[in-house]
Parts: C-alpha cells; sequence; structure tokens
C-alpha cells in the first residue's frame, strides 16, 4: 500500500457503499413478498456452497435502522441498496404490494434524515419466481413487466430516490444464470442466453422511459467490466481477447450507448426487433462500472466450443476468492470507456469495487484487515488517476457495507467494511471501516475549503 497521501478528489464526489436486496434483507416471507428466482434456487440442493440460503441473510429486512446508523457513522454521502422487485409486485404482474413498499419507503426517509443520498438499483437478479415461470428473461414480455414494475416503485420513491440504477450486472445474470447455470435460475443454455441480453436491455430501455415519467433524478445502468489481457502476442490470442472483450465489456454498453450490437460468433439477431435498438439507445446520466480484476484470455484449442479460453492473471496477490488484485486495471479500464466512448460516455461512477477475505474477530473481537484498506487505497488512486486522465467519475461505492450472502458462495465470502456473524447478526465494524472513515473526513475537509 502507498504511504503517499491520497489525493485529493473533485468537490462533490460521491462516496458511497453498496448492498443488495436477496444478500441482506432476509424476511423473505414478510408483508406480502413473494418468492424469487433466488429463493428456489438456493433451496434446491446442491446449489450453493455451504447449504445456505437468503432466508435471514444479515437480517437487514430487522436490522435497517442499526445498519443506516453504521452508514452514518461512516461518513459515506450515498448508499446504493437494491429494491426487492418480489415485494413490490410479488406476481410480477398483478397488484403493487404496498407493505413491500412500505419497507424501502422507511429506508429512504431514515437515508435523507442521516444526509445520505439513496442510490436504488431496480434489478439485482431477484427475479420473481411467477415471471420466471412465464419464461424470464428468455421471453420478451418480461421487459414491459420489469418497466411496470419501475414505474410502480418510482411513483412512490421517485421525489426522494437521488439515482436509479435499472439493472445490477445483466451480463453476470446472463452468464452466470442462463449459460452456464451457477447463479438462478439454473439454467445451462451457452450462447443460447442471448435472448437473456436483449431482453435485459430492453427492459432497461422501457424502464428508463417510465422512470422519466416519476422522477427528475438521473437514472442509469451498472455494468461489470474487465480489462482483457491476451496472453500472447499471436493473432489468435489477439483474436480471443476481441471475442472476450465483445461479450463482456460491449455486448450491454454498445448499444446502450448507440452503437448496436458488436459483433459476436453465436449471436442470433433475430430477437431484436425494429426499434428496439433506439428504446435501448434512451439517454442515460450515469454508467455505473463494476470492477473486480482484469481476465486473461487466449485462443482456444481447435474445435472447442467457445471463441476464447480463460487463463488465470499470474504475479498478483489474490483474494479469498481467488480473483487477482489489479488496481490499475481500474484505471485502464476507464481509460478504455473513454476511448471507446468518447463523447457518448455520460460521466462514470464506479458502482460496486471491493474484495473478499477469511475476516475473523481477534481474542479481543476486533477484526483487522489490513488487505482490504490496501485493496480501496490502490483502486482510489486508480480512479484518481483516471480523472487525471481526464474520465469524468463521480463517485466510488465499496461493495460491500457489510458481509453477506454471495450467492453461489453462500456465507463464505466476506466482502463488507463491517464483520457480520451470521449466527447472531451482531455487526463489528472492521479496521477498514475505520479507514474509509478517515478517508472520506479528510476528502470532505479539503474539498470544503
Ligand atoms: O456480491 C456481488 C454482487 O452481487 C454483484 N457484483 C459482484 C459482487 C461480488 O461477487
Amino acid at each position: 500500500m502507498s504511504t503517499a497521501a491520497m489525493p485529493e478528489f473533485p468537490a462533490g464526489f460521491r462516496w458511497g457503499v453498496s448492498t443488495s436486496a436477496y444478500q441482506i434483507e432476509g424476511g423473505v416471507a414478510e408483508d406480502g413478498r413473494g418468492p424469487s428466482i433466488w429463493d428456489t434456487f438456493a433451496h434446491s440442493p446442491g446449489r450453493i456452497a455451504d447449504g445456505s440460503t437468503g432466508d435471514v441473510a444479515c437480517d437487514h429486512y430487522h436490522r435497517h435502522a442499526e445498519d443506516v446508523a453504521l452508514m452514518a457513522g461512516l461518513g459515506v454521502s450515498a448508499y446504493r441498496f437494491s429494491i426487492a422487485w418480489p415485494r413490490v409486485r410479488p406476481s410480477g404482474d398483478g397488484p403493487v404490494n404496498p407493505s413491500g413498499l412500505d419497507f424501502y419507503d422507511r429506508l429512504v426517509d431514515d437515508l435523507l434524515a442521516h444526509d445520505i443520498d439513496p442510490v436504488a438499483t431496480l434489478f439485482h437478479w431477484d427475479l420473481p419466481q411467477p415471471v420466471q415461470d412465464a419464461g424470464g428473461w428468455l421471453h420478451r414480455d418480461t421487459a414491459p413487466r420489469f418497466a411496470e414494475y419501475a414505474d410502480a416503485t418510482a411513483a412512490r420513491l421517485g421525489d426522494r430516490v437521488k439515482l436509479w440504477i435499472t439493472l445490477n450486472e445483466p451480463f453476470v445474470h446472463m452468464t452466470l444464470g442462463h449459460g452456464m447455470g451457477v447463479h438462478a435460475p439454473g439454467q445451462l443454455l451457452l450462447f443460447d442466453a442471448f435472448p437473456v441480453a436483449h431482453h435485459q436491455l430492453l427492459g432497461h430501455g422501457l424502464a428508463v422511459a417510465a422512470l422519466r415519467t416519476r422522477t427528475a433524478s438521473p437514472v442509469g445502468i451498472a455494468n461489470n467490466y474487465s480489462p482483457v489481457r491476451p496472453a500472447g502476442q499471436s493473432d489468435a490470442d489477439r483474436a480471443a481477447a476481441a471475442a472476450y472483450e465483445a461479450l463482456h465489456n460491449r455486448l450491454f454498453t454498445d448499444p446502450l450507448l448507440g452503437r448496436g450490437y458488436p459483433d459476436f460468433p453465436g449471436f442470433d439477431p433475430a430477437v431484436v426487433r425494429d426499434g428496439d435498438l433506439a428504446v435501448i439507445a434512451a439517454p442515460i446520466d450515469v454508467l455505473g462500472v463494476n470492477y473486480y480484476n482484469p481476465t486473461g484470455v487466449r485462443a482456444p484449442e481447435d474445435g472447442a466450443p467457445l471463441p476464447f479460453e480463460l487463463v488465470p492473471l499470474d504475479g498478483y496477490p489474490r483474494t479469498a476468492f481467488d480473483w487477482p488484485v489489479v488496481p490499475d486495471g481500474l484505471r485502464e479500464l476507464l481509460g478504455w470507456l473513454r476511448d471507446t466512448y468518447g463523447d457518448d460516455l455520460p460521466p462514470i461512477q464506479v458502482t460496486e469495487s471491493g474484495c473478499a477475505y477469511d475476516d475473523a474477530p481477534d481474542a479481543d473481537g476486533r477484526v483487522h484487515d489490513p488487505e482490504r484498506i490496501a485493496y480501496l487505497d490502490g483502486h482510489l488512486r486508480a480512479v484518481r488517476a483516471a480523472i487525471d486522465e481526464g474520465v469524468d467519475v463521480t463517485g466510488y461505492f465499496v461493495w460491500s457495507l457489510l458481509d453477506n450472502w454471495e450467492w453461489a458462495e453462500g456465507f463464505t465470502k466476506r466482502f463488507g467494511l463491517v464483520h457480520v456473524d451470521f449466527d447472531s447478526g451482531a455487526r463489528t465494524p472492521k479496521s477498514s471501516y475505520a479507514w474509509f472513515r478517515d478517508l472520506i473526513a479528510a476528502a470532505r475537509r479539503t474539498t470544503a475549503r
């Protein structure tokens, strides 16, 4: 970790933390919430590493006031949470459930009372099970259903949410959920999962239009990106890297920013109807960027089903997820976005950045996580360097406020600034929490000068 002072950030830079509904809320059967695909998946034997579910998770549904107090203690200016579609419209297309919205109404008011901007994500993978039963994102009708849910949510919260994010990481939901079957809904369709990309994007575009009628707040989407590193300089390795870049980094961003779909082997344009691309390219105010690590890629063996093969990137420290820690990859990525999309690129907020380590309380009950401090320090310096290089980055959200339920990994991966005892629910701020608190306080002092 650098010993140099953290460089100053621009005035108004948004300091935040991120979470998502199914990963922290629990309360899955309360106040009219219906089942989501993640309830179904987590309760299916063999799907989750430790056999756990999100039934209770961090019990945030009941402990939200304590969690907002933790955020206030941290001094963040924004909190990015997600709204559970199955709380708001449990059947997907039936009546809106006002009790479900009550929960978010209280949360938003509490955040505002603590001077924290509510940043709401509308879809972080917890599709109502009835929508899945009707075809889910493979089916075009899910797009207007999503826009109706967005409309109902913004009708209630549109006057107070300060930034709307339509979808979180639609690439991950397509590939892990529908291509490879390791996330809900557990489908193993490989390239036949592409309609999931198009229908999510169509849902995004329709939701943007709905949100614009309900709120004057900015609207965006959160994509995850990974700078692609070819294993060698051969034409074959470079072609493989370009194919992976089209899939991971451009499939969801080219059409959003008005460029249509990139060329990608296997992409079936038959699902794209006249007018869809214009809906998808509705102007957005913010591009959310989730970054964790770069990806190494080489040419596949002859006859392999994919046009690339992923290879480990050696020579870097690794997180508990075995992900390489490459802070400069974030600077590289932000520059790539600026160079690739130029004037079409809206201002960026880094909507997720963080790391998992096996953090545990010591004999005194304190949780020391120096690796996370080094990780965040490095990634914030990378953001600052990108700003110096001319990229318009206006915020940074740590993933995550709390240790939480990490999807197929269950409770085995801890990403929080705050340790959570998953038996008792007790929260213990880690040393990274104090570090981030002090960093925000110092940034506020310098930008207030
Ligand atoms: O926990 C996830 C989050 O839900 C989406 N982005 C990546 C995080 C870490 O895996």
